[in-house]
């Protein structure tokens, strides 16, 4: 894998994982519709407006591979999420069409599955059931890799991530955590793994609690290196502080499954 093309550089995933993938992939292309504040001169950057397919085509030509973080992370308007993350993924998927280039990693999240509750196992083989608007952007966006990669031959790895960072935040991430070097792990798996033709799989270190079947992974040769449980304590006495959320504490998707709740709890509950 030659060049590598980073969408959402300047965001919180992004700005973590250039660093990490900048000595992997030394010829990688930062792109973000604003610059990042710490750019160092040795990285390359492109500013773009993923709403944009004359913009998009510009980032991604000359490409080999692309790492998509780019769009709205996390539940917001109608209108956001339908430039950003609707138009925006089909623009990316439809310029890396037009440009030929190889493998697509889509960052997809928990969230396109947040309204199963907790005490389902879930692999990638269930039907999706998104918690927000913006876990419907992520279905879309994994319904599009299967499409270019059915109908193009696009390679495609559609990462459902979990809370990306150095520890699990409270006790429903101990269920979803991933540690930065693990996903770089999954990411390197899409780019560059032979077999891979169209896979999805979720992006979560090895966590005891875990709610995901993640089999298909490590059918790939992931090894994950973090462990939630080495942070029970802290976790634990960070959810103390947080006040009880009767829908958002039973489903996997957490507050994403509150926030604007006005539906049949009599009904949900029985999931
Ligand atoms: C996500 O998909 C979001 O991007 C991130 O901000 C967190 O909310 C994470 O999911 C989570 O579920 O903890």
């Amino acid at each position: 894998m030659a060049r590598i093309l980073l969408t959402g550089a300047a965001g919180g995933i992004g700005t973590r994982l250039r660093k990490l993938l900048k000595p992997v992939y030394p010829d990688l292309r930062l792109s973000d519709i604003t610059k990042p504040a710490d750019l160092r001169p040795d990285e390359t950057f492109v500013a773009a407006d993923l709403a944009r397919i004359d913009e998009v085509e510009k980032i991604v030509d000359g490409v080999d591979g692309i790492i998509h973080l780019g769009g709205i992370s996390g539940e917001a308007p109608w209108e956001g999420i339908l430039q950003s993350n609707i138009i925006g993924c089909y623009n990316l998927f439809e310029a890396a069409r037009r440009k030929g280039v190889k493998r697509v990693v889509f960052a997809s999240s928990n969230h396109a599955v947040g309204f199963y509750p907790r005490h389902h196992h879930i692999g990638v083989d269930v039907t999706v059931r998104p918690d927000s608007r913006y876990g419907v952007s992520k279905a879309f966006g994994e319904a599009l890799g299967s499409l270019y990669a059915d109908k193009h031959g696009l390679r495609v790895l559609c990462l459902r991530i979990g809370n990306f960072g150095d520890k699990p935040l409270d006790k429903r991430r101990l269920s979803i955590w991933v540690k930065p070097e693990d996903l770089v792990q999954l990411i390197r798996i899409g780019l560059e793994h032979a077999d891979l033709r169209f896979e999805i799989f979720y992006g979560a270190s090895w966590n005891e609690r875990a709610w995901w079947d993640n089999h298909r992974a490590y059918d790939y040769g992931y090894r994950p290196t973090g462990r939630a449980e080495d942070y029970l304590e802290h976790a634990l006495a960070e959810q103390a502080k947080l006040k009880p959320d009767p829908v958002g504490d039973f489903f996997q998707g957490g507050t994403f499954c509150s926030q604007e709740f006005d539906g049949d709890t009599g009904r949900v509950w029985k999931t």
